[in-house]
């Protein structure tokens, strides 16, 4: 598998799965775990540092809350970790952003917007970094993005 996408719990999936999505689009293989930082640190803790022996490039990491899991990940792994924060219950994922965002120095965590354009653009994230080396991912972002371009184009008119 090229891309691993982690998350905290079941229930943010809902979330996630856009992420495994955008990455169907673009024909990068990927697997999906539930890994939580809290609930299963010693999972979380193999995951990570096996990642890159098991081929891993890319590990995207979503988690609502007190959303430790990209960073923690990222503490295991020299491998690009691009965090989601997924919407909360009562701070409405700001919480979640916070907590992934502010890594203090010293370990990246690449962050997304909160919800599902996040996690939708962690895997075209993902998508075009593994493209700058495999040229026919790049391709499909450039047909991708031009596709988008060209739906608006066609149709300005918000009315219709
Ligand atoms: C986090 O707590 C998870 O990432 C999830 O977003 C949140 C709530 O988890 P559940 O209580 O739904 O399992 O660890």
């Amino acid at each position: 598998m090229t891309v691993g996408i982690i998350m905290g719990s079941k229930s943010d999936w809902p979330t996630m799965e856009h992420a495994a999505l955008m990455l169907e689009k673009f024909g990068i293989e990927y697997e999906t775990k539930v890994v939580s930082a809290h609930r299963t640190p010693q999972l979380l803790a193999d995951y990570a540092s096996s990642a890159a022996d098991r081929g891993i490039k890319i590990i995207i990491a979503g988690a609502g809350g007190a959303a430790h899991l990209p960073g923690m990940a990222a503490a295991f792994t020299s491998l690009p970790v691009l965090g989601v924060p997924v919407k909360s219950k009562t701070l409405n994922g700001v919480d979640s952003l916070l907590s992934i965002c502010q890594m203090p120095k010293g370990v990246a965590v690449g962050t997304l917007a909160i919800g599902e354009a996040g996690a939708a653009n962690a895997g075209l994230l993902a998508a075009q970094i593994l493209g700058c080396q495999q040229p026919e991912i790049f391709a499909k972002v450039e047909a991708f993005r031009k596709e988008q371009t060209d739906t608006i184009l066609a149709n300005p008119n918000p009315a219709e």
